[in-house]
């Protein structure tokens, strides 16, 4: 394979609804696609999945534009390679700049499955036919705002839904989510905003007693102590976010006993490879593990859909139907989800159709590499 051209299309969406967390509130998102193209004329597109400011992780858009225009695009143009794990080798030296590294990774993975014609899941090693889907839900105005929200997806058919959590919106609105849906499949993500006080510490301790299938990254991504500590003191599974940036990272939360559960996202592994190692790393430990999302526009969706058909994935992942966040989304057709139940496209390469339309339309801003070098 070998790649003669690639282009950035940074990419504006309005949201649904806006969606807020510990540290920030986003009404629209803008992402960056990735397109490469061989010296066949095939095409393979990915998705830079990073939010726009450095609050979930150091990288922002404008970083992630910088690195992979500079560093990932012109390290993978001109270049051959056999398989994608080849790209991902191109740029070993490029320290971080993971959700980079993972839109351009993506686009390579799907450039190959589409050559050899098979679907990107069945190219990863996924075995299942469909996958399992769960939402995720901001921190809303009101505690009514919320119950309204959980009513919706759970009637929409989602069999799990995640709350986001943060000191002094956690334990109340936790008792009357659990109040009012004793069976469901139900659990907390703190985005690392709590800290070792007396009361933050009482706090995700009295979460122990509402059934949560986890409680995730409650401390910093750093941390690991303080989450091997929590889980010492409580039954609920902590799962690991932030924290795991590699199969590294993953090792040694497993050595301290910081992580029962881990959250897999691509973009925060940096690829799609690496994600399949985190996973294989996950099972030999015995660890379950589920698909994170980042709000993909469609591209990145797809592709958190074909690793989520991996047999690790046993609890549900965030790969919730496009509409809950988009109305027009990147791909056709959309992501769709039923009963809360993902179907994995058994078509080559993503298995979606990339609306190239729209992409123009909504494109803030582009730019292409050819043969190694900047080109306008
Ligand atoms: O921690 O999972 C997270 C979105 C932005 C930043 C961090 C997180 C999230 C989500 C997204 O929860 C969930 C989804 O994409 O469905
Ligand atoms: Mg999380």
């Amino acid at each position: 394979m070998l790649v003669t051209e690639a282009s950035l299309h940074l990419v504006r969406l309005p949201l649904v609804h806006e969606f807020r967390t510990s540290s920030h509130a986003k009404k629209h998102l803008e992402h960056i696609l990735v397109r490469l193209t061989d010296a066949d004329g095939a095409v393979g597109w990915g998705e830079i999945a990073s939010p726009t400011d450095p609050y979930y992780s150091p990288e922002t858009v404008d970083t992630c534009w910088l690195v992979a225009e500079r560093y990932l695009l012109p390290a993978v143009v001109g270049r051959s390679w056999q398989h994608p794990s080849e790209v991902a080798a191109a740029w070993a030296k490029v320290r971080g700049h993971r959700f980079a590294k993972a839109g351009v990774d993506i686009a390579a993975w799907v450039l190959w499955a589409t050559g050899r014609g098979v679907p990107l899941a069945q190219a990863l090693g996924g075995t299942r036919r469909s996958v399992v889907a769960g939402v995720s839900l901001g921190i809303e105005p009101t505690i009514d705002a919320l119950l309204a929200e959980v009513t919706k997806q759970v009637e929409a058919g989602y069999p799990r839904v995640k709350l986001k959590i943060a000191p002094g919106w956690d334990v109340e609105p936790v008792r009357q989510v659990r109040r009012a849906f004793p069976e469901l499949m139900l659990h907390v993500d703190a985005n690392g905003a709590y800290g070792e006080s007396d009361d933050e510490l009482r706090a995700l301790r009295a979460l122990d007693e509402h059934g949560l299938s986890m409680i995730e990254q409650p401390f910093g991504p750093r941390n690991l102590l303080a989450h091997a500590t929590l889980q010492r003191d409580i039954d609920t599974p902590i799962c690991l976010d932030e924290s795991v940036d590699s199969v590294d990272d993953l090792r040694t939360a497993l050595v301290l006993g910081a992580l029962k559960v881990l959250n897999i996202k691509v973009s925060r592994m940096g690829g799609l490879g690496a994600a399949v190692l985190a996973h294989d790393v996950a099972g030999e430990h015995g660890i379950p593990v589920w698909c994170g999302g980042m709000h993909e526009f469609g591209v990145g969706r797809a592709a958190n859909v074909a690793l989520s058909s991996l047999p690790g994935f046993t609890l549900p992942s965030d790969v919730s139907a496009s509409e809950k966040y988009y109305e027009r989304d990147v791909i056709l057709p959309p992501v769709t989800a039923a009963a809360g139940v993902v179907e994995v496209p058994a078509v080559p390469g993503l298995g979606h159709v990339v609306d190239t339309e729209l992409i123009e339309a909504a494109t803030l801003r582009t730019t292409t590499v050819r043969a190694g070098r900047l080109a306008e």
